[in-house]
């Protein structure tokens, strides 16, 4: 076992008795309110409600230490999804939580299954719910804070707080954990906590035992200090006496497997199994053959994960640790509660004669189980007293647990490379339009300042690298750049310091988007804006997609560039073909997507992203872009309908029997392919989409703003209004054709989707083109099919 040295005092006796009675009262209330939410609540279908009793009683001592003694009101915490009702049941007693809300835990409105930030309100720092994540964006959002702090953007006075997450210890078999260890370890994030509430079991299983030998080494692989609490002191005080190491031994020994069963089975199954193996130790004899079946038990469970003072003791004595501090505290999962230690007891829920049980236990008064004092030792006043001892009881805002910051000023207009007759890629005006901004000048120097960017190693490919060169790379520490000191040639002049503004990750999509998700609440959680930047080649959106909701799942705001995308990016192989990207921006909540075709319609678009997401009620954007150059047209455009989705590129004549519509860079074919059909169909319109997904939510708020009987018309009706009835629409994009197969049920037009529905070929663009069906040819053909119907 691995014992800092106690540097801040221990807990005194009466503290931690009192403690010790809140510690009981937040398994109660964790456990009440899953109890009614499953039995007392009336079900109206049949589902189960469900709820984990026993992943809360797990962690409550633990929760019990950081909450009521160790945690400060500037720190920030990611709970374990599953100890969702244990925070609520913190909030509750600290006068922050409703009993409404408690009493609807898992119903509509009410308190959530799993904290989130967007619908529990402000107490929540981060939101959990997909293991793994709310774990490993701590390490980020550290990272954020140690960025903004060093930028001088955060207001004077604001107390820096710490970074913690406790922990499933399941949560660590997901591959995200590892690859945020690595990225904070090369960033050098200190300041962090995270505490795993060590049961041994997930969801199925109890886990194997050799496992976290391998886990604490590579914590400390990475830098990390680990703090390793396995025994109680009252185990360890049974150790200290005649023998007691073989005691020790036997449970060192003891396979996860069987010391869950033996927990579940009791006492008289613990001296059975101790007996057979050391009953011929006096020691091991004089240690429990004195105690009750009971007592044997409390001792043989005795873990430092349910021993609060231990506990509280050794998170003040790391406290003042310049490393990143892993806790690693042995539970048992669904401790106190009748199914302790079962292996299948994830999903456990006590029955209503076990809830009786437990209820006499605890001292509750049938009609009083909501009452903030019942079963305490302690009357209102006393508790008040106690918590104004509480660190974490001082509010941090009057509002809740978030920050705010001011809205940074985006120009009217971001300045861009002159287009018109020129050829251009999407992806070079980006770059163009964000190394120009960098340059600071003016207007755009607030813009400027706020703006971080980040890539997965793609920093260069992705076009961010004249940007970089002008506002440098982030670190912590000054890093020259050997190549440019050397006088070696490079276009990329990537020195170190503190001052930088793009934070370069290694190739691990999921931090990509988890460090997205961290900058991108940066203003709640330290009172200072960032815009952050992300930019990634479009397939591997898909990997790292549980992060990129789950950041939108948090109403993070962030700036999404990946490119190239689509066809544009095969010759690289077909596995870099995207195909699916555009149906994710369509169905991706908080999350505006658009793709651009020229430069004029990224222009205004690049600038709407810095504003919309600094919106109370705006969100996060994805601009999708393309490689491929072509032609720039000569135009003036209506900036709010390139916002809204999409523009006539020729507008249709009244009562029109046909439409081309096109999205991003296959503009050229849709382009040529038009020339011909007007010249056939004369009045024949010609639709720039920049966003199905802008154009489907609007028509769907359209849809229900009528249904509440408001009068609503969305962009895509009016935009299609001119058309006539039942009239031949033919989109085309290079993504999946259903982006676009939905527009004809806006107006009833007879619609002909194209885009590739296959996957994996390499080649050039006429070839794929050809074989995709997005060439000139057939686009003709489409638009034949759909007027003849
Ligand atoms: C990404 C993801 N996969 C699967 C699940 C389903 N799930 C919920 S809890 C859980 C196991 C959690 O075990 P652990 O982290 O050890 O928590 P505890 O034992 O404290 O309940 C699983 C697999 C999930 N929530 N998220
Ligand atoms: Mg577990």
């Amino acid at each position: 076992m691995d014992l800092p040295a106690l540097a801040a005092p221990a807990v005194d006796a009466e503290r931690l008795a009192a403690l010790g009675a809140i510690e009981r009262k937040l398994l109660w209330l964790s456990s009440w309110m899953i109890h009614q939410a499953n039995h007392i609540r009336p079900n109206r279908d049949g589902l189960k409600v469900g709820g984990h009793q026993a992943s809360c009683a797990s962690v409550v001592s633990i929760m019990t230490a950081l909450y009521f003694d160790v945690l400060h009101p500037a720190d920030r915490v990611a709970v374990k999804p599953h100890a969702g009702p244990v925070f609520h049941a913190i909030n509750y007693l600290l006068g922050r939580q409703t009993r409404d809300k408690m009493e609807g835990l898992r119903a509509f409105g009410g308190a959530q299954s799993y904290p989130s930030r967007s619908k529990d309100g402000g107490e929540v720092d981060f939101s959990t719910g997909s293991v793994g994540l709310g774990v490993a964006i701590t390490t980020f959002a550290s990272l954020m804070a140690d960025y903004v702090h060093l930028h001088g953007l955060v207001p004077e006075g604001t107390q820096r707080g710490r970074y913690v997450a406790i922990a499933g210890d399941a949560e660590l078999d997901e591959g995200n954990i590892y690859e945020a260890l690595l990225e904070g370890w090369k960033h050098d994030v200190r300041n962090l906590w995270w505490v795993i509430d060590y049961n041994r079991q997930s969801l199925d299983s109890v886990v194997p035992d050799r496992l976290f030998g391998r886990i604490e080494g590579l914590f400390r692989d990475m830098g990390w200090n680990v703090v390793t609490m396995k025994y109680g002191r009252r185990l360890q005080a049974a150790f200290d006496r005649p023998g007691g190491e073989g005691l020790r031994a036997w449970i060192d020994d003891c396979p996860n497997s069987l010391y869950s069963a033996l927990t579940f089975q009791g006492g008289a199954a613990w001296r059975a199994a101790v007996l057979a193996d050391l009953g011929r130790s006096r020691g091991v004899r004089a240690i429990i053959d004195t105690l009750s079946d009971e007592a044997l038990a409390a001792l043989m469970t005795n873990l430092a994960g349910h021993d609060l003072g231990y506990l509280i003791d050794n998170f003040r004595a790391a406290t003042a640790s310049d490393q990143p501090t892993c806790f690693i505290a042995y539970t048992v999962k669904g401790m106190g509660l009748p199914f302790a230690g079962h292996k299948d007891n994830h999903a456990g829920l006590m029955t209503k004669e076990q809830m009786e049980a437990f209820r006499a236990v605890m001292g509750i008064r049938p009609g009083h189980e909501w009452d903030r004092t019942e079963g305490l030792p302690l009357d209102e006043a006393a508790l008040d007293r106690l918590l104004a001892t509480i660190p974490f009881a001082t509010p941090l805002t009057p509002g809740g647990r978030a920050l705010t910051a001011p809205i940074v000023p985006v120009p009217a207009a971001l300045p861009a490379p002159r287009s018109a007759g020129r050829k251009l890629s999407t992806q070079s005006v980006f770059g163009d339009m964000l190394a120009e901004i960098g340059r600071g000048q003016g207007e755009l120097a607030p813009l400027a300042a706020h703006i971080v960017t980040t890539s997965p190693d793609v920093t260069v490919s992705t076009s961010l690298g004249p940007w970089v060169n002008r506002r440098g790379v982030f670190d912590r520490h000054t890093r020259n750049d050997v190549f440019r000191d050397a006088k070696l040639a490079s276009a990329q002049r990537w020195g170190m310091t503190p001052e930088g503004q793009h934070v370069e990750l290694g190739i691990a999509e999921q931090n990509l988007f988890l460090l997205l998700g961290a900058a991108g609440l940066s203003h709640a959680l330290n009172g200072a804006r960032l815009l952050p930047v992300g930019t990634v080649y479009d397939p591997f959106v898909n990997r790292g997609l549980d992060a990129l909701i789950y950041a939108c799942y948090q109403d993070a705001r962030f700036l999404l560039v990946s490119t190239p995308s689509g066809l544009t990016l095969a010759p690289e192989g077909g596995q870099h073909q995207s195909v699916n990207t555009p149906l994710i921006g369509i169905s991706t909540d908080r999350l505006a997507s658009f793709e651009p075709a020229h430069a004029d319609e990224l222009a205004i678009l690049l600038r709407h992203a810095f504003d919309w997401m600094q919106r109370p009620d705006g969100s996060a954007v994805w601009l999708r872009l393309s490689t491929r150059q072509i032609a720039q047209p000569a135009r003036s455009l209506d900036a709010e309908a390139v916002i809204a989705g999409g523009h006539w590129a020729v507008p249709p004549a009244p009562g029109a029997r046909i439409a081309l519509a096109y999205q991003g860079p296959v503009a050229p074919e849709a382009e040529a392919a038009f020339a011909e059909l007007v010249a056939e169909v004369p009045g024949a319109g010609l639709l720039a989409i920049t966003s199905p997904d802008r154009l489907h939510a609007g028509w769907l708020a359209a849809a229900r703003a009528r249904r509440d009987g408001r009068d609503a018309q969305s962009h895509v009706e009016r935009l299609l209004a001119p058309l006539a009835s039942g009239a031949a629409l033919v989109t085309v994009l290079d993504g999946h054709p259903a982006s676009h197969a939905w527009l004809g049920a806006v107006r009833g037009s007879r619609v002909v989707p194209l885009g590739p529905d296959r996957f994996g070929q390499s080649g050039d663009l006429p070839d794929l083109y050809r074989a995709y069906g997005l060439d000139t040819e057939a686009i003709l053909d489409a638009c034949a099919q759909a007027l003849l119907g």
